[in-house]
């Protein structure tokens, strides 16, 4: 819906600006021995990062909810979403669904149209979180007290069968992964036994996994509170990297960037998970307190970049091939503009982490030399690598500024002329 023309024409008046400022960048970084620009370009340029289907309509909170308006109606018109996100950003180039908020009729004729318009299916997500007439069917179970850890045999069997059903419908959009968050914990002590709800998942996700077609991957995604305010069976890394172990060799970790207690050494999380060869994806997000799903890099970008370094470190020199996911609920801002900033921001901390020097910085660590790793770490953090994101994204036939793009089409009042003011999406 928005044409190749018209981002270049919004292009055109930038690009002398932008030329000179990626010469000199580019005469920086490659300087004595740095990384090759074109190099990062390239990367950043294949880069592909996934939009959450469950947030491009407005968050709310328990407090309430401030509709954008235009917000999309039905899983086809998210996928148009994404698919104008990705002609202004180049990165996202595939959307996640989340089951049964997203339930299509036709998963054939949805996965023919998402690829007429350049966007594939990441990752699956199963819901076991909520009831709903899809998942508990005729209300004869509930997830009030969980769902795969559930004391109640037929409700776990519920649970399990819905993931199962989430997979069945990945394989006809042509999705390779599922992912499985889990609600259950309890609110009270003594409320269930840590012992036998862990061991109960454990199963459930044995089962679930025992049903990946060949090539899927499945991921086990931690969070330590919320629902569940006393305890969460998933509630680290830890549990998650068990649970993945015990689910079987398809099996690998997701991490959410707002899924730790406050402090917790993200990028330390990830090296531990990359290290045992089960680290699976990404949820990106950033925030303050909990999982306040607030726009990537936005609170902590020096997490964000040191969180890239790892993974650069740990696929020798690239980000290793993992789901790379966007999970974040926009409360203010406009959806798209959110996720517009959020990829910018991943774009960044990727080019920065790629600047690095890890021969130096690995000679500094050996060397027990602080300082000097110090050094190569805000040699590469505090350079302003926008220019090499630009670069990217206009080779992707992209936006060089993306937000200004969006807003000079004027792409939601287009669709509050289309959908309505009122329109609420399904999702967070
Ligand atoms: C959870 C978690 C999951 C997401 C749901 C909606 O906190 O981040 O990944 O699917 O929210
Ligand atoms: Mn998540
Ligand atoms: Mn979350």
């Amino acid at each position: 819906m928005i044409d190749q023309d018209r981002i270049a024409e919004l292009n055109q008046p930038l690009v002398s600006d932008h030329d000179r400022e990626l010469a000199e960048l580019s005469a920086r970084v490659g300087r004595g021995g740095g990384p090759d620009p074109e190099a990062v370009i390239g990367a950043l340029a294949g880069f592909s990062v996934a939009a959450p289907s469950w947030a491009l309509g407005t968050g709310g909170t328990r407090f309430g909810r401030f509709p954008v308006g235009g917000e999309p109606r039905a899983t086809v018109e998210k996928i148009d979403d994404v698919a104008a996100l990705r002609a202004l950003v180049g990165a996202t180039r595939s959307i996640s669904l989340h089951v049964p908020w997203d339930d299509p009729a036709d998963p054939e004729g949805l996965r023919e149209y998402a690829a007429g318009q350049g966007i594939g299916f990441d990752a699956m997500n199963s819901n076991t979180f909520q009831d709903n007439p899809s998942t508990t069917g005729d209300g004869k179970v509930s997830y009030k007290f969980g769902s795969l850890a559930n004391a109640d045999p037929a409700t776990r069997q519920a649970a399990v069968e819905h993931n199962l059903y989430v997979i069945d419908l990945g394989v006809r959009l042509g999705s390779r992964a599922l992912t499985v968050w889990l609600a259950d914990g309890t609110n009270h002590p003594g409320q269930a036994d840590f012992r036998a709800q862990f061991e109960r998942v454990a199963e459930g996700l044995r089962g679930i996994h025992d049903h990946l077609p060949e090539g899927w991957r499945m991921f086990t995604e931690h969070k330590p509170f919320e629902p569940a305010f006393y305890s969460t069976v998933n509630q680290d890394w830890g549990s998650s990297l068990l649970l993945a172990q015990a689910a079987g060799p398809k099996a690998s970790c997701l991490v959410d960037l707002g899924h730790h207690l406050p402090n917790a050494n993200i990028e330390q999380v990830v090296s531990r998970l990359a290290m045992v060869g089960r680290l699976g994806g990404f949820h990106f997000n950033d925030s303050k307190y909990g999982d306040d799903d607030l726009t990537t890099g936005s609170i902590t970008p020096f997490q964000l970049f040191l969180i890239f370094g790892e993974l650069v470190a740990a696929g020798g020199g690239r980000v290793p091939e993992l789901a790379y996911m966007i999970d974040q609920s926009h409360n203010l801002k406009d959806p798209i503009e959110d996720l517009i900033q959020s990829t910018e921001a991943i774009l960044l901390a990727y080019a920065q982490a790629l600047l690095v020097d890890r021969e130096a910085l690995r000679a500094a660590q050996d060397g027990n030399d602080p300082a000097l790793a110090q050094e190569l770490l805000q040699a590469a953090f505090r350079t302003d690598v926008r220019p090499l994101a630009a670069e990217a994204r206009r080779r992707n036939g992209a936006a060089l500024a993306p937000l200004a793009a969006y807003r000079a089409i004027g792409y939601r009042d287009a669709r509050i002329a289309e959908r309505g003011r009122g329109t609420v999406a399904t999702g967070l």
